[in-house]
């Protein structure tokens, strides 16, 4: 069998907003668009990965949030109405979305062996959140590729972003190992804003454009200082400021998925494609491409 591959890697955020104003037939309210510079953005990233070839996707979603180990979708099929609770008026999305369970229990079996504590998760009325299927939505509307769908464990809520970055450069190693033993071609996303902090309140029309923009300048200053890094080929530098980060722009990346996403990409030293920046309720979102594919030994 051929060695497995990662073939990119992406930062692909997940407000529930960018799926609203596509106005897709899958969400029942209705928007007048909105958010286009980060909507343009995900239609550069799907341009650029038009010609590449995969067989899954593999997501972390910080909105699925367990508090022992990381969790697994492990079941073929989910369907279901998927609501977001802080949202409601902007997403009420029909999903059907196939799992690669095979790559999953992989992914889960190394990290078991690893000392990571994994769980599968096998409930069939199990509801996906709202943070995967906004990614997978943006990504690949066409939901025709299988994904394996990886758990945020909340390791920072009881320790600290140190112990937190520990365990993702762990699940992130694992992750690439399980993947290249695997034999698929396999793309990679991390499912998170960078800034996160929110408005308090909506505007009448959620998508009245006049409204937009990040929260404070500090927010912004961070933002672009991450950007740098990605574009110039810096990541290490990104897992060393990230408690200062995480802890300061009130950052998305809480959840581990930036700093799993950088692991299994063994801490890209070449520069990313920036696809798209732009603010979502005040938070600031970047949509991310490392092209392993053009990286790759010949
Ligand atoms: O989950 C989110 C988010 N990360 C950013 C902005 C708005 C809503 O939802
Ligand atoms: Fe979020």
């Amino acid at each position: 069998m051929a060695q497995g591959e990662i073939v990119a890697g992406c930062l692909a955020p997940h407000p529930p907003h960018l799926v609203y104003a596509e106005n897709p037939e899958q969400n029942e309210p209705v928007a007048e668009g909105g958010w286009e510079q980060l909507r343009w953005g995900y239609e550069r990233l799907r341009e650029s990965l038009k010609g590449v070839e995969y067989d899954a996707i593999v997501i972390l979603s910080p909105h699925w949030q367990t508090y022992v180990g990381t969790h697994f979708l492990g079941l073929e099929n989910f369907q279901s109405l998927s609501v977001d609770p802080v949202f409601p008026n902007l997403f009420r999305y029909h999903y059907d979305m196939n799992v690669d369970v095979e790559l999953a229990k992989q992914i889960h079996d190394k990290a078991e062996s690893a000392g990571l504590a994994v769980r599968m998760m096998t409930n069939p009325d199990f509801r996906v959140d709202y943070g995967t299927i906004t990614t997978g939505h943006m990504f690949r509307p066409q939901w025709d590729k299988p994904l394996v769908v990886i758990s945020s464990n909340r390791s920072r809520a009881y320790y600290s972003v140190e112990v937190m970055q520990e365990m993702m450069i762990e699940l992130g190693r694992v992750t690439r190992e399980a993947i290249l033993e695997s034999g698929k071609k396999v793309v990679v996303l991390a499912s998170n804003s960078l800034s996160h902090r929110h408005f308090t309140t909506e505007s009448e029309i959620p998508e009245d454009m006049s409204k937009e923009h990040i929260t404070s300048h500090a927010m912004h200053l961070w933002d672009m200082r991450i950007i740098d890094y990605m574009k110039s080929g810096q990541c290490q530098r990104i897992i060393d400021e990230m408690p200062e980060f995480t802890e300061q722009a009130i950052a998305e990346t809480d959840g581990g998925a930036f700093t799993w996403l950088l692991s299994t990409l063994e801490v890209p030293k070449y520069p990313a494609i920036l696809h798209g920046y732009g603010t979502i309720i005040g938070t600031g979102n970047a949509i991310v491409e490392w092209p392993v594919y053009r990286h790759k030994a010949v």
